[in-house]
């Protein structure tokens, strides 16, 4: 093909797969009605991609739907089902949909697969886990049966699969697995699964398939590199050399999200027949590698992970430069899947029109590649009207009012190392402990509480101009009332208010401060049927008013408890949001972190003394590469720190973070220099408070022992027994108690007990202390 994307959104441009999804798990539905709403969805995308120019006859359209994740879904297809679930596995060691949702959500004590990020984005795939008892085998037809569909409907379609190579770096070892043992040492069993899939999809006709090993271009997993670099060498050399055409399809190995670095040579070296590289986030090869001449070139020149309109004039020579590189053939392409990006800009009318002008969503993107191919081999000319277009609306976007704001630049250019320094931990200390006077383990929550039907149902009619702002504002100060009494009941010693007036905390900062957009259908699948709708970042930041002050003191007016005010942090604020990419992240970060600033100076002038800033998201954007993250975590740190350090000794910062892999970021969470942090670690059964203890993190922490992850319900007891592990690995004066994460996706049948067993479980162990002290 000449141009093609490497996979497009599979919500549907209503969310019609979440719909359908919850629908069938509440049983409101079949699996048969859900099967339909799937193949129609296929369908539309099909017929989409080839109505803005793709072609149906070469392969150029991606086979790229998943009912939840395409990890769980190579998982599915090769068999690797963990043991607790084999009862759900038929005959031929195949799932239906009952069962392979059931492995994605679990089912009483049977956990389902673990989530984690997928590589910088904030999609999150499930970890397979595979032991050296995993029976590897061809469990399921769907990808050749898809691709039969989407035949019959007269579109040769290009199926998309995770590569073996990455499959298995992104396993986890099954429970049980010796020591020692990675998932890739079953490298030589899975690849006959592949093999036959790809002999089943060439019988039924298909001429290219995708394998995707993003993999590749990150040497930040604990993965060892050269044995990754021999995996690949290996695989390609079975799948690729071993399996001869027309027994397979041709092959195409993308590698999105970076560069490929020292695994170039390496698939250049086989026979796959083409190598999609991402040119975004990675650069061009300087010369031909050997092998590289009989491959063809999928150049990843359209960014496929940010919304911004192309300059179509400036990806076009860079094109030209790849054709006199001395490779094979060049197809132009997308740099990653489409699926992080919104259908359709034209379902934005409310955008301002020449916001709306800069941007390309996953259609327009399509149309970019279309062009670019168009341009490619027919010359500028050929496509000189949307050169000129798009070279217009880039110019526009630079002179727009609101992009370079001087004030705002003035600020963060004004800055210095001072703006980022409070006094020593050692000196604040003291001051905090005086004037909150708070029991040994404070307990306290994560901020957010229930998000209940009557307030989503107020927002929505808030939203539509059916209730007032001060209807809308006394609804939800009924709830903060609700929340602060009900935490009083139960005895906290912090309080929050819960958070009612924010739906998504990055999108509610962005609809108050000035530089950002949101809008009304651009979901983003976030994991299984979760969506988000990342706000757009697209000018100089700054706070034009308060924005949470009048909640928290008014919060604070209730109680005689100190109450927690409650932000999102920079790094968090850009990590979910598509930002512009005009300037490095780090200046736009500044520029956030400024904005916080105000707020807090605020909040403490109101008299709130403790600040939370939440950044569940620092991890997120860690680059995939070594030698990338100390840049990175110099920014973000000093990002974080810009945001905080205004503020009095006397008041307490806190911060939350959302996840457990500890290690790699340690010392930029010690860097943040947050009097309290919070931390997931119930469960990991506390285990990462070693890393803590061992790192020479100094101040106060707040392991989760609460996991809000699930619905269960712990007893006293189990709380206990967290509390009591953490207070053996930390010195109980720095330690306060807490659940993992924010409670707003449970519900209160859920959280009041919980919560109740967490202040009783402290009770027990401060009174144990207080005996044997
Ligand atoms: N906000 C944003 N990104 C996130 C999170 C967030 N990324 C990481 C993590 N949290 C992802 N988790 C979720 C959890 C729940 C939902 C989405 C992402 C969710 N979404 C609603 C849904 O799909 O029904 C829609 C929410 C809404 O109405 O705005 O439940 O917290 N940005
Ligand atoms: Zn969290």
């Amino acid at each position: 093909p000449r141009a093609t994307v490497l996979g497009y959104p599979r919500i549907g441009p209503r969310r019609e797969l979440k719909r359908a999804l919850e629908s069938f798990w509440a049983g409101r539905s079949t699996a048969d009605e859900l099967d339909t709403v799937a193949a129609d969805l296929c369908r539309r995308t099909r017929t989409r991609l080839a109505e803005l120019g793709l072609g149906t006859d070469d392969a150029s359209i991606p086979s790229a739907f998943s009912f939840y994740d395409h990890v769980l879904d190579a998982a599915v297809v090769t068999g690797a089902v963990p043991e607790r679930f084999a009862d759900l596995v038929d005959a031929d060691g195949g799932l239906d949909l009952a069962g392979y949702s059931t492995v994605a959500r679990g089912r009483g004590d049977d956990l389902p697969l673990e989530m984690t990020k997928w590589f910088d984005s904030n999609y999150h795939y499930l970890v397979p886990e595979i032991g050296p008892g995993t029976t590897f085998r061809l469990a399921s037809d769907r990808p050749v049966r898809e691709f039969a569909e989407a035949l019959a409907d007269g579109v040769l379609t290009r199926p998309v699969l995770v590569g073996p190579v990455t499959f298995l770096a992104l396993s986890k070892p099954a429970a049980g697995s010796p020591e020692g043992f990675v998932p890739l040492d079953r490298l030589e069993d899975l690849l006959p699964v592949y093999a036959e899939l790809l002999r089943r999809l060439a019988a039924a006709g298909a001429t290219w398939v995708q394998l995707d090993e993003p993999t590749l271009v990150s040497d930040s997993v604990d993965a060892d590199h050269d044995a990754l670099l021999a995996a690949t060498a290996r695989a390609y050399a079975v799948l690729a050399d071993e399996l001869a055409r027309p027994e397979r399809p041709a092959l195409l190995v993308a590698a999105p999200y970076g560069d490929l670095q020292d695994a170039l040579p390496v698939l250049a070296a086989t026979s796959v027949e083409a190598l999609a590289i991402d040119l975004v986030k990675g650069s061009a090869p300087a010369a031909a590698v050997p092998g590289l001449e009989s491959t063809t070139l999928v150049a990843g020149v359209v960014d496929g992970h940010n919304v911004w309109r192309a300059d179509l004039d400036a990806k076009l020579t860079q094109l030209e430069q790849l054709e006199r590189l001395g490779a094979g053939a060049v197809t132009v392409a997308s740099s990653t899947s489409l699926f992080h990006l919104p259908h359709d800009v034209a379902d934005e009318p409310q955008l301002d029109a020449t916001l709306r002008s800069w941007l390309a969503f996953a259609d327009q993107k399509v149309g970019e590649v279309v062009t670019l191919a168009e341009g490619l081999v027919e010359g500028r000319e050929a496509v000189h009207a949307q050169l000129l277009e798009a070279g217009d609306a880039l110019r526009t976007r630079a002179q727009t009012p609101g992009v370079v704001r001087p004030e705002v630049r003035e600020r963060t250019g004004a800055l210095t190392d001072a703006d980022a320094e409070r006094t020593p931990y050692a000196q604040r200390e003291p001051a905090q402990t005086a004037r909150f006077s708070l029991p040994p383990l404070p307990t306290t929550t994560i901020g957010s509480f229930p998000q209940t039907q009557e307030i989503r149902k107020a927002r929505a009619a808030f939203g539509k101009g059916e209730l007032t702002a001060e209807q809308y504002e006394d609804e939800m100060k009924a709830e903060i009332r609700r929340v602060v009494e009900l935490q009083e009941n139960v005895g906290i010693d912090v309080l929050v208010h819960g958070e009612p007036e924010r739906n998504d905390m990055v999108q509610y900062f962005a609809e108050n401060l000035d530089g950002f957009a949101v809008t009304a259908n651009g979901w983003v699948q976030s994991y299984g049927s979760r969506c988000t709708r990342p706000s757009l970042l697209w000018g100089d930041v700054s706070r034009p008013a308060p924005i949470t002050v009048g909640w928290s003191t008014y919060t604070q007016s209730l109680t005689p408890k100190p109450v927690k005010g409650m932000l999102t942090g920079p790094v968090t604020i850009l990590a979910w949001s598509f930002v512009r990419d005009d300037q490095p992240l780090g200046d736009t970060a500044d520029q956030v972190a400024l904005a916080l600033r105000d707020e807090i100076a605020d909040l403490e002038a109101a008299g709130i003394g403790i600040i939370q800033v939440d950044e569940p998201a620092l991890r997120e954007l860690l680059p995939l590469r070594r030698a990338d993250h100390a840049a990175y975590l110099a920014w973000s740190v000093r990002s974080f720190r810009l945001a905080t350090a205004g503020v009095r000794d006397e008041t307490q910062i806190h911060t939350h973070l959302c996840y457990s892999e500890f290690g790699e970021v340690i010392d930029a969470i010690d860097g943040l220099d947050a009097d309290v942090t919070s931390i997931e670690a119930a469960r990991s059964k506390m285990e990462i408070l070693a890393d803590v203890a061992a790192s020479g993190f100094e101040r106060q922490i707040g392991p989760g022992v609460y996991d809000i992850h699930s619905p269960r319900v712990p007893s006293t007891e189990e709380v206990t027994e967290l509390l009591t592990e953490a207070v053996r690995s930390i010195d109980p004066q720095r330690v306060w108690v807490n659940p993992d994460c924010g409670l707003k996706t449970r519900r209160y049948e859920e959280v009041v007990p919980s919560l109740e067993h967490l202040v009783a479980a402290t009770r027990a162990v401060r009174e144990r202390r207080a005996v044997t002290a």
